[in-house]
């Protein structure tokens, strides 16, 4: 196809893989003719073919960075989709060896914040503009409209806000999934936090069909039908439908359905990981990620796990599975409510440690507007995060989703549910470290007074690392050993 007769496209997006090349499509979809480059050339050939066969969308591949950057208006926006590290910093040295002052680059990859910050400064001494622009949605969102979390030069941002305005996707009562996150590495460091969350979605869907497996001995076709019925209410979500869909996929090679032959070892990437750290760093409860975490973790040690199962099946413990007979239709029920109560906390935390970072960063990112974007496009898109967004929009200072007057009615509601679920699956010797997580943390957080008097207790004793006193104010240091050696019994 020929260029357009201005002879420039509007936009370059760098990195041909599965993300890049179905956002170039997108991109050119909308309306936005586009210039595609990739280091290895057949996929930039590839692209250019594709665009074609999907309704001739002006997409235009170059085999060379300067003719590629040479070809884009000014000034330039190029979006990169390349493997996050060192492979962006490659791109960005062939790249930047072309562009002028003004342009701006736009690193679309699941890259660890710093890096978004350590860069932008490094563009900013070339004159150049630069974004950290978390993309969610996987192969069909950047196709078809995924959720953007630009986050960097808010006039690099500008440049491009009306392309992303159109290339996100579009939710009927709330707009398209994208916003101006926020400076330096905010985009990044959000869109980590949706993964984190999305770990958690993820883990506590697990246990839920765990617990109906493996407790309720539910087939596959009436988990599939539970599943479904679910997603006609509360946990109506992107991950409950495809949930749904998996249990009625039958085996292409062999007798019955696939998930049953799928090896039970999660993979991972990174992003949950750093979840985890960033919630330590910033002393964030976020347990039921971790949780989700040590789960991936743990799944991984299949064959220690095997082994493990032999020598405690023949110790007598083996499967503690209840013999008692499970009434279906109320544990379904049960853990529903169960997955609704627990994912309530998931998001809590996510959201304290959006918060928190923002703080300390000096973001002033704006919680509802993150709901906001996420109901779209991304993994985690779901009918809830509505909800969220109200909550934060009722107050934006809400020191915790769990007291929203909203979210607390509905936990109330679902905690005898909650903890029937919990106390069936510990009996049963099933595992449900998502939930319980989740519990504990919400009897945690409701509690007025917790057991770390004793803690403190101990602190002093072996440490002299002094105490407060619940009546009256000041540091307090009491000679423990001493005395106790008194009153020892
Ligand atoms: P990959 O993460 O698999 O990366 C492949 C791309 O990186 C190819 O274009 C490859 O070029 C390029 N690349 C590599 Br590898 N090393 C390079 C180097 N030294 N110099 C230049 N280019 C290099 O692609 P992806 O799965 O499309 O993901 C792209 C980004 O988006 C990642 O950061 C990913 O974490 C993020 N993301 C992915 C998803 C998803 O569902 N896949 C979802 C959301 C975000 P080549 O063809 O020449 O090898």
């Amino acid at each position: 196809m020929a260029l357009p007769s201005s002879n420039l496209t509007r936009i370059g997006l760098a990195g041909l893989a599965v993300m890049g090349q179905n956002l170039a499509l997108n991109i050119a979809e909308k309306g936005f003719p586009i210039s595609v480059y990739n280091r290895t050339t057949s996929k930039v050939d590839e692209t250019v073919e594709r665009a074609k066969l999907e309704g001739n969308l002006p997409v235009y591949g170059f085999h060379d960075p300067a003719s590629f950057v040479n070809s884009i208006q000014k000034p330039r926006v190029i979006i990169m989709l390349v493997k996050a590290g060192a492979p962006v910093d490659q791109t960005i040295a062939t790249l930047s060896a072309h562009m002028e002052k003004g342009d701006c680059i736009i690193d679309g990859g699941n890259e660890w914040y710093e890096n978004t910050e350590r860069r932008e400064k490094a563009m900013a001494e070339l004159g150049l503009l630069y974004l950290g622009m978390g993309v969610s949605g996987g192969e069909e969102g950047a196709r078809h409209g995924p959720s953007l979390m630009p986050g960097g030069s808010f006039e690099a941002y500008k440049n491009i806000e009306d392309i992303l305005l159109k290339v996100a996707a579009q939710v009927p009562d709330s707009g398209p999934c994208v916003t101006y996150i926020g400076k330096g590495g905010s985009g990044n460091f959000v869109k980590m936090v949706h993964n984190g969350i999305e770990y958690g979605d993820m883990q506590l869907i697990a246990e839920a069909y765990d617990v109906l497996k493996s407790v309720g001995k539910l087939s596959n076709t009436e988990l599939q039908q539970a599943f479904a019925e679910w997603n006609k209410g509360e946990l109506l979500s992107f991950l409950i439908e495809i949930t749904a869909d998996i249990f009625g996929i039958k085996d292409d090679k062999g007798d019955g359905y696939l998930v049953d032959k799928v090896l039970d070892k999660t993979g991972m990437k990174g992003t949950g990981k750093w979840t985890v750290q960033q919630a330590a760093e910033l002393s964030v409860a976020a347990p039921t990620i971790a949780a989700s975490l040590d789960s991936r973790f743990l799944s991984g040690l299949k064959e220690e796990r095997t082994a493990a199962s032999k020598v405690f099946q023949s110790d007598g413990f083996g499967d503690i599975l209840s013999s008692q007979p499970v009434d279906k239709a109320k544990l379904i029920e049960d853990v529903r409510q169960a997955l609704y109560a627990s994912k309530i906390c998931s998001y809590a935390q996510g959201m304290n440690l959006l918060r928190a970072k923002s703080i300390e960063k000096g973001w002033d990112l704006k919680l509802g507007e993150l709901a906001r974007i996420w109901k779209g496009g991304c993994i985690i898109r779901a009918i809830f995060l509505d909800r969220i967004k109200k909550a934060y929009d009722r107050n934006p200072d809400l020191p915790n989703l769990l007291v929203d007057p909203e979210f607390a009615q509905e936990i109330l509601d679902r905690q005898a549910a909650w903890r029937r679920v919990i106390c069936l699956a510990i009996n049963s010797g099933v595992s449900t470290p998502g939930m319980s997580a989740s519990l504990a943390y919400f009897d945690t957080y409701r509690r007025e007074r917790l057991p770390a008097n004793l803690i403190q207790s101990q602190r002093d004793y072996f440490g002299a690392h002094t105490y407060e006193r619940t009546d009256m104010p000041g540091s307090f240091h009491t000679e423990w050993f001493k005395i106790a050696k008194q009153t020892k019994i």
